[in-house]
């Protein structure tokens, strides 16, 4: 069995848990942690990277580490991990995770009660049996409690389409009450990750108390997991959390960075200050002195209202939050190349979308004219093939009286271009769903997997360059055919994909339906440095979904994707003579 990089990501990550579970020094856990990250962010296949011998060169992996991702590769398993799973039953890894356990408790519940699963845990807090254990009581039990039914309630991280309306709207109640200066959502929100743990709002004020006491009894609020005078944490009744912090708008620049982050970024940042003579955390700029310690009288600190303010005193130029990872934004900084981030003011039309004659809500005009009213000059209708029987896709003859209407409706919208596309089906079987005859007849062609998507690497990675080596496939929509938390990826040789991709021009989507975001940002990332030209589609099934369009937007702008990327941000005649390019 192949392993994916995914895979091999999990293992390293349950490792570097059990690990710190065993106790090992905290170095050589975070040495798992920090691979498994890289490996799960990683836009290539380990395994070409192995067969270039190219393993030790990313970022963290050494040479155990590659030894062990070989071998992972070789044999689908570890032999590592068997050897750690004989010791640190698996069971207690999640144990681990529970709120209020943590790798320590979770050793002594197993050392102690011979506890190894969250069944296990469940039984004996509810029995009482743990509160006679060192450091342990009747509180903390209960709060295990509430841990795991978190964690049942939860599965795992929440996805960036529920979690940013969520908090934008917590944030729009708080800003309307009169105590309240200007806030922000903050976090890895902020940053457009596709999922997110939890929700980090600020709000400045200098009257916390009345903002704290609102948010904590807000109706979405379900439980509150604290309530203090500058900081206050929730969970909402979607199972959300959501942690509200309050304070001076004189200190707003500062905080906003701190608690944008990346963590990773954010260490770049002190080193930046301290080189300058400051120490740096989310209250302010502290002169260190001669001697190493900082200066603590608040009239030497230095207060940035502003992010704008706190990157200018460190030399730096603003850096946008998509790019805080400390993924190389420094030294593009540094080098005056930082990207200028595509924006939604520059989508001029949109090149995937769906109408009500397969599985969309509204007609033809309907949705070009909802995408009019949102400063689209351009508007390719996509409905389903025939394949997609589910979806009430389109055979030949209602295609192409499809196509009928859709010149009837581009005369009715003379200030418009409205083209007749399709989102063809890639069958399980590898070909596509309509003969090149058919598909000769169309303005755009988008092509994209739907079904049998967990078929092996090999199998699925040749049905996408079936559909990238047509000469009539204009764009491959949402490749990975991913479902945030829900479904993972399919098995795609994105080495491969991205070659055919370059060699026949055919471009990628980033699908901004934030269940989708595929590709992923990395992935685009690794789009722009090979010249491939990107798309950034609503796959609008309504009018209503064309405002999801931001998502995709964000996606773009985590990879470093610049308007000049995108071909749906051409002006109109050069997209025109784009589709000119193949047949
Ligand atoms: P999440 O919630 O897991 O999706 O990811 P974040 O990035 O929102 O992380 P979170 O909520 O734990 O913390 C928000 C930001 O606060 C984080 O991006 C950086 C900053 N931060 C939190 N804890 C630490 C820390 O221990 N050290 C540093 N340098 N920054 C931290
Ligand atoms: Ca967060
Ligand atoms: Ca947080
Ligand atoms: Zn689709």
């Amino acid at each position: 069995m192949a392993l994916t990089n995914r895979e091999i990501a999990d293992i390293f990550e349950t490792v570097a848990d059990m690990l710190q579970i065993r106790g090992d020094v905290i170095h050589r856990v975070l040495s798992y942690r920090r691979a498994s990250e890289t490996i799960r962010e990683l836009p290539r296949d380990l395994r070409a990277i192995s067969a270039e011998g190219g393993l030790s060169d990313l970022p963290g992996i050494g040479k155990t580490l590659a030894d062990k991702i070989d071998e992972m590769l070789e044999t689908g398993e570890l032999e590592f991990y068997s050897r750690l799973a004989a010791e640190i039953p698996p069971g207690l890894v999640r144990v681990m995770h529970v709120n209020g356990v943590g790798p320590k408790k979770a050793r002594l519940f197993w050392d102690e009660m011979n506890i190894a699963s969250l069944e296990a845990l469940e039984e004996a807090a509810e029995a009482s049996l743990l509160r006679p254990l060192k450091g342990m009581g009747a509180k903390s039990e209960q709060r295990i409690l509430e841990g795991i039914a978190a964690l049942a309630r939860k599965t795992g991280r929440t996805p960036l389409g529920v979690a940013l309306p969520a908090a934008q709207e917590l944030l729009d109640s708080l800003l309307s009450l009169p105590q309240a200066g200007c806030g922000y959502v903050a976090g890895s929100i902020r940053r457009g990750r596709p999922s997110i743990g939890d929700v980090d709002l600020l709000v400045a004020s200098d009257e916390a108390a009345p903002l704290m006491d609102a948010f904590v009894s807000m109706p979405q609020v379900a439980r509150v997991l604290g309530h203090g005078p500058t900081k206050s944490s929730v969970e909402l009744h979607s199972g959300l959390q959501v942690d509200l912090r309050v304070l001076s708008a004189a200190r707003m620049g500062t905080a906003l960075s701190y608690f944008t982050g990346s963590q990773a970024h954010n260490v770049r940042l002190r080193e930046r200050a301290l080189r300058l003579g400051y120490s740096l955390n989310e209250h302010a700029l502290r002169p260190v002195g001669a001697d190493g310690s900082s200066l603590d009288e608040e009239a030497n600190h230095v207060l940035c209202a502003s992010e704008e303010e706190l990157y200018e005193r460190l030399g730096l130029p603003f850096i946008a939050p998509e790019l805080r990872e400390d993924a190389g934004e420094f030294e593009a900084a540094d080098a005056g190349e930082l990207p200028e981030l595509i924006t939604l003011q520059d989508l001029r039309a949109d090149l995937h979308m769906h109408s009500t004659w397969s599985d969309g809500r509204e007609d033809i005009r309907a949705m070009v004219g909802g995408a009019r009213a949102r400063g689209r000059k351009t508007v390719v209708i996509t409905d389903h093939s025939q394949y997609s029987a589910i979806a009430n896709g389109l055979d030949a003859d209602r295609l192409l009286r499809q196509q009928l209407e859709v010149r009837a409706v581009d005369r009715e919208f003379p200030d418009m271009r409205v083209l007749h596309g399709v989102e063809m089906d890639i069958r399980a079987d590898g070909t596509l769903d309509y003969p090149d005859d058919l598909l000769s007849q169309l303005d755009f062609v988008v092509a994209s997997l739907h079904y049998s998507l967990r078929q092996e690497r090999s199998v699925i990675t040749r049905r996408l360059l079936n559909a990238i080596e047509n000469p009539h496939v204009d764009l491959i929509g949402h490749p990975h055919g991913q479902l945030i938390e829900k479904r993972p990826p399919a098995d795609l040789d994105m080495d491969a994909v991205f070659e055919a991709a370059a060699r026949t021009g055919t471009a990628l989507e980033i699908n901004s339906n934030p269940q989708r975001l595929d590709l992923e940002a990395h992935y685009a990332r690794r789009a722009v440095e090979l010249g491939i030209p990107l798309s950034i589609n609503s796959d609008a099934h309504d009018t209503a979904g064309m405002d999801l369009l931001p998502y995709g937007i964000l996606t773009a702008r985590r990879g470093w994707v610049q308007a000049e990327n995108v071909i749906n941000a051409w002006p109109q005649d050069r997209l025109l003579a784009w589709l000119e390019r193949k047949a």
